[in-house]
């Protein structure tokens, strides 16, 4: 079937809640895919930070294999041989204490929400129905009916209402903003540590060091989303690392499969997760022999091939690249590790435009809004293919 049969039936059959770049990918290995055509380009969404380990990664595809042969799925209703295997080495990565796992990233936020209300009330001694959760303007944590209620994005969340209660929001980046909003019935406060979805916006130094303080000294929970920017993405294991500090509650997702299988986790510094009772919380597919085997071998690979390390070299390499680019067009180039965007002036607008001609170059990035461009490789990458990604990236961005 050709390109356009494939794009056809995804117009005719599929709803039409994405408008990605028309290129229909058959095949992925590393940090290149292949379009039904046979054109190879290098990935530099890496599906939004999930395939951190490359596509198609064979040791994470021989876990895969094996296990589906063997038990792929028995309910949380029995145990079985991956689970505490799981648990137990990605505490030990993460100096974690507790782990709930899920599914996919909505889900583990959505588990966080209801643990640290649960917290509140039975062990802060908020009264009931009254927990409050702070959140940052801009954010992007899922899109649960309680999620979008509580984003600022009005594509996220219009239409969609009504929504649920118990949350306030607060500029991204000012510590004095979270001290003014806490009150008596706040129990958390959930952030990403670099928002991804806004464009790469990273805090201020310092920032995720003031706001630990402030919730130790309010006895409010931090919750630190690194569903996108955990797992190496940014040159570290966790973003958090860079400041420092460890949050009470982290959610990890994405690269946790290496792309394989959606898994998603809750990891507990602190006892909040011990408030939740047998049948209170769980899903069907959460915590499986499949997805535990899978990501197990997913972190290994992280640490084993050294992907941390390499994201934090090859990033400030790309960075390096990405800022001799001169264009009046461009507001700012950032990046935390292998997390970059180029910013574009509002009025430029076009970051779209720039993602179609860097296609028919042979690379694959995403706008976000319409003057953000993000690029973020598997971590992977090496430093040829930097140089590769460079060469076709400068000569766009600089028309
Ligand atoms: C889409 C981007 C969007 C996330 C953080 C939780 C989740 C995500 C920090 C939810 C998911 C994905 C969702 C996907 C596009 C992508 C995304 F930020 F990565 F670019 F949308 F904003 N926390 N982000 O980034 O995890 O339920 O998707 O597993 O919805 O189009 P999920």
């Amino acid at each position: 079937m050709s390109q356009e049969a494939f794009i056809n039936l995804e117009q005719q059959y599929g709803a039409h809640n994405y408008k990605p770049l028309d290129v229909v990918l058959t095949r992925g290995e590393g940090v290149w895919v292949w379009d039904v055509d046979g054109n190879r380009y290098m990935d530099c969404l890496s599906a939004y930070s999930a395939v951190n380990q490359g596509h198609c990664h064979p040791r994470i595809m021989a876990t895969m294999i094996e296990q589906a042969r063997k038990l792929t799925l028995t309910s949380r209703a029995f145990r079985n041989d991956q689970l505490g295997l799981f648990y137990k080495e990605l505490c030990e990565l993460t100096n974690s204490h507790k782990v709930l796992p899920m599914n996919s990233g909505a889900e583990a936020v959505e588990t966080v929400i209801k643990a640290v209300r649960k917290w509140g009330y039975r062990v802060k001694g908020v009264p009931e129905e009254k927990a409050e959760i702070i959140v940052c303007e801009n954010n992007f944590h899922g899109r649960t009916i309680t999620i979008v209620g509580f984003s600022t994005d009005p594509t996220s969340r219009d239409g969609f209402g009504p929504f649920t209660p118990g949350f306030k929001i607060i500029p991204f980046g000012n510590a004095r903003d979270l001290e003014n909003a806490i009150g008596p019935n706040t129990v958390g406060f959930l952030v990403e540590p670099i928002q991804g979805e806004a464009g790469v916006v990273i805090p201020p130094p310092g920032y995720l060091k003031q706001v630990k303080e402030i919730c130790q000294r309010n006895n409010v929970v931090l919750i630190l989303d690194e569903i996108q920017t955990g797992l190496g993405r940014t040159g570290k294991l966790l973003a958090e690392e860079h400041e420092g500090i460890e949050a009470d509650l982290t959610l990890v997702g994405k690269a946790l499969s290496g792309g394989f299988y959606p898994v998603s986790a809750v990891l507990s510094n602190t006892e909040v997760l011990g408030v939740l009772r047998p049948g209170e919380h769980g899903s069907t597919f959460g915590g499986n022999p499949l997805a535990c085997a899978i990501a197990r071998t997913a972190l290994k690979v992280l640490i084993e091939e050294n992907l941390i390390a390499n994201a934090a070299e090859m990033g400030t390499y790309f960075l390096e690249g990405l800022k001799q680019i001169s264009n009046p067009k461009i507001k700012e180039v950032r990046g935390k590790g292998l997390l970059l965007a180029v910013e574009l002036y509002p009025e430029a607008g076009g970051a779209r435009g720039y993602c179609e001609r860097l296609m028919e170059k042979g690379l694959l990035c995403k706008e976000t809004h319409d003057n953000i461009i993000r690029f973020a490789p598997p971590l992977v990458i090496t430093k040829k293919q930097v140089d590769w990604a460079l060469e076709r990236i400068i000569p766009v961005l600089r028309s």
